[in-house]
C-alpha cells in the first residue's frame, strides 16, 4: 500500500455537508481531508437544491464565502400557494420578523465552497475510488481508497461520513443502532431546467387535481420547474411540450416555455437514521437523512449538521471535552425531525395521493385554513425560512 497520510478528520464526500464541514473545521484550526468519488466538474454540474435558508446564507457569509450568494442570489420575502383557482401569498418576511430565503443553485454554492477550499489549501482528493472505512469503533480509524489505480491509506482521529444517501459510510453503523425510519411515497418529482424567465417573481406551489407542481427559478432568465409524476415514470414520456402543458394546467396560468437543458426524475422519500454516530464515525447530511424535497430543507440540514458537528470537534480539540460529540446525534436529529414533519405536512397539503393519503376534500379544507389563518401562516413561514440554529 502506497500513499499513506494522516489528518484529524477524514471527510468522505465533497457535497454540501462535507464541504461546509471542511471549511468550519479549517476555521477552527482542525486539519481535515475530503475524499470525493467524483470529479470536481461532475459535482459542480449536478442540478439539485435551490432554496437557502437565511441561516445557511449567514453561515456562508461567516465563512467568508458569501460574496457571490449575496450578489447573485435572489432574495425571496414571500411565496404563492394555489389550488389552481385561488392563489394566495404567504409573506415570509412579515410573519418571521423580517427573515427571507435566498434562491441560489446548489451547484453555485458548491462552486463557491470548492473555490474557497482551493484558495485556503483545504485538502480535497477527487475521483477517490473504492473508499472504505476501517476500525471506526477503535481509537485509530483508517480510510483506504485508490487514485488512478494506486492504493492509499488515510489515518485519522475521526471519520465524517458526508457521502450522501448512496454513499458507503452509513453501512459502517451497525443496523441495530442505525434503525432508520423510512417512508417511500407513491410518486416522484419530474424537474426541468430551462433558459426562460420564471413565470413569476416568487415561487408558486400548486395543489391541483392532476397533482402537484412547483414553479421555481435559478435566475431572472432561468426557470426550474417540477411536476409530480408516477414513481416508475420515465423522462422519455415527458417531451418538453407535454411538460409545459401539464405544468401550466397545474399552476393555473400560462408560462414562458423553452427547451429543457436538464430533465430528471427524483423519488420522494423520507429516511432518518436513529443514530448518526458509531464510535469515531459521524454521519452528516443525506448520508443520515433524506426529507421530501418540497420543504427545500436537505441542503440546509446538511449545513446545520456540519455546524453542529464542527462545534463538537472544536470543543473536543480545545479542551478534551467529549460531551458535545456525544450529544451530536440528538442535536442534529431534533432539527431533522422538525424539517421532516414540515415537509411531510406540506406534501400532504399539495400532492395527489393514489391511495392512503388525504382526500382532495381534506386538502382543500387544509389549504383554506392556511389561506385564512394568520397563525397557520406564521407557523408555515417560520418553518419555511428555517428554525434558528
Ligand atoms: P450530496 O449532495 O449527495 O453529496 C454527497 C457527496 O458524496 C459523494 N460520494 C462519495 N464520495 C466518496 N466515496 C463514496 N463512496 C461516495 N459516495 C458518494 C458524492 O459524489 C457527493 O458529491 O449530500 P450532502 O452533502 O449531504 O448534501 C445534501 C443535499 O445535496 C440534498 O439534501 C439537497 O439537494 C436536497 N434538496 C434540496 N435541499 C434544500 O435545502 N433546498 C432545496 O431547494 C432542495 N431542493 C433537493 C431539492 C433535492 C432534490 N432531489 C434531487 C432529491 C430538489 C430536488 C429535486
Ligand atoms: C428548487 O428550486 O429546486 C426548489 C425550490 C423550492 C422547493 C424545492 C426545490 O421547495
Amino acid at each position: 500500500m502506497t500513499g499513506a497520510g494522516r489528518t484529524q478528520v477524514a471527510i468522505i464526500g465533497g457535497g454540501p455537508a462535507g464541504l461546509f464541514l471542511a471549511h468550519l473545521l479549517h476555521r477552527a484550526g482542525i486539519f481535515a481531508a475530503v475524499l470525493e468519488s467524483r470529479s470536481r466538474s461532475y459535482v459542480e454540474q449536478r442540478v439539485r437544491a435551490g432554496v437557502l435558508e437565511h441561516a445557511t446564507v449567514a453561515m456562508m457569509e461567516g465563512l467568508g464565502i458569501g460574496v457571490r450568494v449575496k450578489r447573485e442570489g435572489l432574495v425571496h420575502s414571500g411565496l404563492c400557494i394555489t389550488d389552481g383557482a385561488a392563489p394566495f401569498r404567504i409573506d415570509l418576511a412579515q410573519r418571521t420578523g423580517g427573515k427571507t430565503v435566498t434562491v441560489y443553485g446548489q451547484q453555485e454554492a458548491v462552486k463557491d465552497l470548492y473555490d474557497a477550499a482551493q484558495a485556503r489549501g483545504i485538502r480535497i482528493v477527487f475521483e477517490a475510488a473504492d473508499v472504505r472505512l476501517h476500525d471506526c469503533d477503535s481509537s485509530k480509524p483508517v480510510v483506504t481508497y485508490a487514485v488512478d489505480g494506486e492504493a492509499r491509506r488515510l489515518e485519522c482521529d475521526f471519520i465524517a461520513g458526508c457521502d450522501g444517501f448512496h454513499g458507503v459510510s452509513r453501512a459502517s453503523i451497525p443496523p441495530s443502532l442505525l434503525a432508520p425510519v423510512e417512508r417511500v411515497y407513491p410518486f416522484a418529482w419530474l424537474g426541468i431546467l430551462a433558459d426562460v424567465p420564471p413565470v413569476s417573481g416568487e415561487l408558486i406551489y400548486a395543489s391541483h387535481d392532476n397533482g402537484f407542481a412547483l414553479a421555481s427559478m435559478r435566475s431572472a432568465k432561468r426557470s426550474r420547474c417540477y411536476v409530480q409524476c408516477d414513481v416508475d415514470d420515465n423522462v422519455a414520456n415527458w417531451p418538453d411540450a407535454r411538460f409545459w402543458d401539464e405544468f401550466c394546467v397545474r399552476i393555473g396560468r400560462d408560462s414562458p416555455r423553452g427547451m429543457s437543458i436538464e430533465k430528471s426524475i427524483a423519488p420522494v422519500r423520507s429516511f432518518c437514521a436513529r443514530a448518526m454516530r458509531h464510535g469515531r464515525l459521524f454521519l452528516a447530511g443525506d448520508a443520515a437523512h433524506i426529507v421530501p424535497p418540497i420543504g427545500a430543507k436537505g441542503l440546509n440540514l446538511a449545513a446545520s449538521d456540519a455546524l453542529i458537528l464542527s462545534e463538537a470537534f472544536a470543543t473536543l480539540y480545545r479542551n478534551g471535552d467529549e460531551e458535545s460529540l456525544e450529544s451530536y446525534s440528538a442535536r442534529a436529529l431534533a432539527r431533522v425531525r422538525n424539517a421532516d414533519a414540515f415537509s411531510r405536512s406540506f406534501l400532504e397539503l399539495t400532492h395527489w395521493f393514489p391511495d392512503g393519503g388525504p382526500s382532495r376534500g381534506e386538502q382543500r379544507t387544509a389549504l383554506e385554513h392556511l389561506r385564512v389563518s394568520e397563525d397557520a401562516q406564521t407557523a408555515f413561514a417560520q418553518n419555511y425560512v428555517g428554525l434558528p440554529l
